[in-house]
Parts: C-alpha cells; structure tokens; sequence
C-alpha cells in the first residue's frame, strides 16, 4: 500500500496493476500458506487479498461467484451433492444453496484463515457457511480429491492463481482427479484466468481437459477488480450427449430476478461465446 492506494503488482500481469483506494485497513496477518489482507475501500466495499492478490471485492463479487457456481449447477439437470475446492470466503456455497434440490455442499479449503476472517469481515459471503446442508473442510483440495472417488454431480474449483498453495490446481493430474471424483453425468468448473494475459495457461488447460473429459468448455464473465477487468472458467462434462453451454434446467424471470445479480438464462448461453482472438486461440 503506497499513499493509501493498494496496488496489485504481481509477474503474472507484468506491466499492469489494478489500484484501489484504501480507506481503512481492517486486519493483516501471514496465515500458515499465505499473506491475508483485510481493507475496506472507498469505492468497492470491503476487499480480500491473498498474497498481494485481490480474490474478492464486495462490489463486484457476484460476477465471479454466481458464474463459476451456476454454470455448472444450471447445466445439470438435479445437481444433490455438490463440492467447492477453494471458496474459503463461503460466496460459491451461498450461490450453490440457492438450489432446493441441492442436498449436501462440501467446501474444502487449504486456509482455515480465509474461512475464519470471511466469517468475522465478510458477511455477506460468509452466509454461506449457515446452511444445514453445508459441510467445512479445512484441507488441500488435490489430496481431498484422492480419497473421494464417484461421488459429486457438481464440483467448483474456486481457487487462487496457479502461483502458491493452488499451484497443483491447475495440473492435468487435478482434473484426472476431479473426473474420477464425479459421478456418471457429472459437471465441473474451475477458475480458468483470463483470456487476455494467460492463453499459455489457458490452452495446455483446455487441452488437458478436452482428453479427459468427452465435452470441456471456456467461458468467461465481466469482473472490474479481477486482473484485466476479466475471468475466464473450464466447464467440463462426464456426459458426451450434455450440452453444458445451455442450462439443463431454468427458472422464471421472476425467480432470477429475486436471487441473481449476474446469472440468467441468457447470460449461461453468452458466456460460451469468445472473441475472435480467444475463440481461434482455443479452436
Ligand atoms: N471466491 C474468492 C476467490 C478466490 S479464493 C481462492 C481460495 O483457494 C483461497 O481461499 C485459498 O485459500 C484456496 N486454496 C488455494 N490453494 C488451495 C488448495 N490447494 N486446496 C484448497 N484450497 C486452496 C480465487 C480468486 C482468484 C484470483 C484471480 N486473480
């Protein structure tokens, strides 16, 4: 923080940093696997970064929650058991519950500090966690995965950049994981940075994806504070004959307007839709 700007200088977007204007500091401390900072900003809400980087906003949080969450969940037709690998901050559970027919969501996070300051500094996230369908593990995803074996319809990867403790995140042996943890018609997504600055990330991912799984998409959602203003996600499928980029299932207007700030039918459908240079880039 310089002259009460927080910048976001990281080598994975070298040459460019997002700023925010801090207006106070709230909390700081180096958990056990990371550097967790707690800011309210002036004009983004409350902030939480890890290791230098902003993993959510309360402004503009709802992009990134509901779209990596409801991708997934809408393009299957009655997702029951549901696992987040990630999410400490609790928003993806809170977006996963709003599904009736949803029976049990696990969250498995490798920082107890982020679940345990979200609880104290980010309500409106952590709301999530006071389901009674929700479950909390404190672990590392990869290895969670390991010893869980046909047992998600819906699985989320809300994790943070490939740089630190979700490094194995990003591997091809994490998604040969995740398929063998889904059940027969399962559906997946994952974090898939951003088209703009990581299509050497992006495309070995896409291949990896493609090989393991008989149908693995990229789509992507508007976010200001995430870094070039955009984030990209893999959906995958265990189903050849699903196609994940229309919703198995929809509800009214009515009923999207009540509880999405971001999501509608319309929106899953466009979110596939590339431009030219990541579209050809991805062919
Ligand atoms: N919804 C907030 C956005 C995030 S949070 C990423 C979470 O992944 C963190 O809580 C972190 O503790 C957790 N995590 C990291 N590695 C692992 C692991 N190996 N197993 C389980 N959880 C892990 C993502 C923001 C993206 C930022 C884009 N620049």
């Amino acid at each position: 923080i310089v002259d009460g700007w927080f910048r976001e200088i990281s080598h994975m977007w070298p040459g460019q940093a997002m700023t925010l204007k801090v207006d106070k500091i709230l909390h700081h401390e180096k958990s056990k696997y990371q550097d967790v900072l707690i800011f309210d900003s002036t004009h983004y809400g409350r902030v939480l970064v890890l290791d230098n980087v902003i993993q959510c906003t309360e402004r503009d949080e709802f992009s990134y929650q509901e779209m990596i969450t409801h991708l997934a969940m809408f393009a299957h037709p009655e997702p029951k058991r549901v696992l987040v690998i990630g999410g400490g901050d609790g928003g993806v559970l809170r977006e996963i519950v709003k599904h009736d027919c949803v029976e049990e969501a696990t969250l498995v996070d490798i920082d107890e500090a982020v679940i345990r300051l979200s609880k104290e500094y980010l309500p409106g996230m952590s709301v999530g966690f006071e389901d009674k369908r929700c479950k909390v593990i404190v672990g590392d995803g990869f290895e969670y995965l390991k010893q869980h074996t046909d047992e998600y319809d819906v699985i989320i990867t809300d994790s943070s950049d490939p740089d630190g403790p979700a490094e194995s995140l990003f591997q091809a042996s994490y998604f040969e994981l995740l398929n063998a943890s889904l059940k027969a018609g399962g559906i997946i997504t994952t974090q898939g940075e951003n088209p703009w600055l990581h299509m050497d990330w992006i495309l070995p991912l896409r291949k990896a994806c493609q090989s393991i799984f008989p149908v693995a998409e990229y789509a992507w959602t508007s976010i200001p504070t995430y870094p070039s203003g955009a984030m990209g996600f893999m959906v995958c499928g265990k189903d050849a004959g699903r196609d994940l980029k229309k919703p198995a299932r929809t509800w009214t207007k009515e009923e999207e307007d009540k509880v999405f700030k971001y999501y509608s039918k319309e929106v899953h459908e466009a979110a596939f839709v590339l431009p030219k240079f990541a579209e050809v880039a991805l062919r």
